[in-house]
């Protein structure tokens, strides 16, 4: 059959015939062609097994992780990185309610997924009871497409899916099958008549007139500041969006999911924008907000607190806004930004301007703690100091991914990003537990590249099983715990609204103990020295180290009030 595949240029294009037998060969293949190179869960008795064998076959490694939320997660983050559709599968029941929270996080940070759940056969329905729910009904909040795969609908259905997953805003797909219906031999004839997979349509072009208004808005702004968000990441956007910060030599803010699209040592770079205060002396001094690929999941709940005029870059007009934009270019990015490009000239922003705003947000970021164990801005800042002196071949630093809490503030603002997808985080759905999972797909996906997870104690342990994953699989993850014996988040609202200490500390877990049970090499650091070996010893190691480090976790509220007011 003809089905979708990646082009050089990334672009999805139809592709030569491969050997497809089964449903399950259909599906695996279809994604393969999208870029999909591995399939990460926990499997079931049913069609799991079926998935995985189409997958070897293939050359698609499974990755047996310890958590089907940890299984999806890692597929999210491999489709972010290799620009496809990830493939992550469970068993039906308990495995797919155990998946809910990684579809959660696909769908609220926009990462084309598959989840590929066991479904019941016709007849099993019939009196079926044990295991059963309405999986369906679960998901369908979260999953921008549904099917009951069947061998007579497959050949339609499955590039259906994929064009779901991969249209904006790109999201997860809920796929359920039987194993019955998996190992089905699909009728070759059948295949073969069907309508090929058709290309994903083009974006659209706006009105050329609107486009017109919008280079006009941009040339009569004295002090434009861009915005940037997470649909700029892809390699073609983003350099765009630097041509285009080049040519206004104005301030440029990126949400954390867009950290790198202007790099921390750009002389445009002003900070970190998320809605809350941190960022609000930056927007005040500018005449125009130019929010590029910005998603409204990305800023935090507070109401927009700029009357400034706002023009809109964006893939889809968002059904929910902040604010409301007085001119807006929907579809094409690459398009739509070559334009706004060409009518760009320099703005009456200047470098040491820019340098000054840098400072004042990192000064008021800044981690004020009353001493004694390690801060951590420390933490992150000697981190980083030792992986520049240790880069690998490639210059590169590792990638970082960030876990939600507390601990986020210093890791998000001190740690420098070179390009898009330096930083992982969950920002949508800001869960926790996820920058171990997503360290482990960027170590699979890069194996040269070190990958750092910044995670406090209490998203370690919710995913804690992942760390023999990262053993068995090799990977070169160093996972750096913000040891506070606290979901120290939680802790500082409690703290602010003078409520006793309750439900939210515990006492410190010894990591390093737990990680070399699980095989791997368990560090601990307890001041900036340690700290700073303990990060030379893992970058030279071939496997996952953990470092476990006391913070001290007394400056998080003043931090918390600087970045959200
Ligand atoms: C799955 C999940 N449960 C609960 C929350 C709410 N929450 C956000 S941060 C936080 C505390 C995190 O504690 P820890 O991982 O130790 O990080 P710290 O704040 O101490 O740095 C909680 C409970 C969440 N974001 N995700
Ligand atoms: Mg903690």
């Amino acid at each position: 059959m003809n089905a979708l595949s990646k082009g050089e240029d990334g672009a999805l294009q139809h592709s030569a015939p491969s050997p497809i037998r089964t449903v399950s060969d259909l599906l695996v293949e279809s994604l393969r062609q999208t870029g999909t190179r591995r399939v990460f869960g926990l499997p079931g008795g049913g069609t799991s097994l079926d998935i995985i064998e189409s997958a070897r076959v293939r050359g698609m490694p499974f990755i047996l992780t310890r958590h089907e939320c940890s299984g999806v997660m890692m597929a999210a983050t491999a489709a972010d990185l290799e620009g496809s559709v990830g493939l992550a599968l469970s068993t039906k029941g308990p495995g797919m309610a155990n998946a809910v929270n990684g579809v959660a996080h696909a769908s609220l940070d926009r990462s084309p997924l598959a989840l590929v759940a066991d479904g019941f056969s016709d007849k099993q329905l019939s009196y079926v009871t044990h295991q059963w729910y309405d999986q369906r009904a679960v998901l369908a909040p979260l999953v921008k497409a549904h099917s009951t795969l069947a061998p007579a609908t497959a050949v339609t259905e499955t590039p259906r899916l994929i064009a779901a997953a991969l249209e904006p805003r790109q999201g997860p797909v809920h796929i359920e099958l039987n194993g019955a219906d998996a190992r089905a031999v699909i009728d070759s004839a059948g295949v073969h008549s069907s309508p090929a997979a058709g290309p994903l349509p083009q974006p659209r072009i706006a009105d050329p007139a609107l486009i017109d208004r919008a280079c006009e808005r941009l040339r009569t702004a004295r002090r434009p500041v861009l915005v940037i968000g997470l649909e700029a990441r892809s390699g073609p956007v983003a350099a765009r969006v630097r041509r285009l910060a080049e040519q206004l030599g104005c301030a440029a803010l990126v949400t954390y999911k867009a950290k790198g699209v202007i790099g921390d040592d750009s002389p445009w770079y002003a900070g970190i924008f998320t809605g809350g205060a941190a960022e609000q002396a930056t927007v005040a001094s500018a005449d125009l907000i130019v929010l590029i690929g910005a998603d409204p999941v990305e800023f935090i709940l507070q109401p927009w607190p700029y009357r400034l005029p706002v023009l809109e870059v964006g893939l889809t007009r968002h059904p929910v806004h902040y604010v409301e934009a007085d001119l807006a270019l929907h579809g094409s990015l690459e398009q739509h930004l070559d334009r706004l490009i060409d009518a760009a000239r320099p703005s009456d922003w200047s470098e040491s301007e820019i340098a000054n705003q840098r400072q004042i947000m990192r000064d008021a970021l800044a981690y004020r703690g009353s001493g004694g164990l390690i801060d951590p801005q420390q933490l992150v800042e000697s981190t980083l100091s030792v992986c520049a002196a240790h880069r690998n071949g490639s210059g590169l630093l590792p990638r970082v991914s960030v876990d939600a809490g507390a601990h986020m503030f210093s890791a998000t603002t001190f740690w420098a990003c070179h390009a898009a997808h330096d930083l992982l985080i969950s920002n949508g759905l800001a869960t926790m537990g996820y920058a171990l999972p997503a360290a482990i797909a960027s170590s699979l996906h890069e194996p040269d590249r070190p990958a750092i997870a910044f995670t406090g104690d209490g998203g370690l342990l919710m995913c804690l099983g992942e760390l023999a994953t990262a053993v068995e699989q090799r990977c070169r993850v160093i996972t750096i715990v913000f040891n506070d014996g606290a979901l120290s988040l939680i802790d500082i609202k409690q703290q602010s609204r003078q409520l006793p200490p309750e439900g939210v500390r515990w006492a410190r877990p010894d990591f390093a103990r737990i990680m070399t049970g699980m095989g791997g090499i368990g560090l601990t650091a307890a001041s900036p020295a340690t700290l700073r070996s303990a990060v030379e010893r893992a970058l030279a190691a071939d496997g996952p180290v953990l470092i476990d480090a006391a913070v001290d976790p007394s400056g998080y509220p003043a931090q918390l009030r600087a970045l959200r007011g």
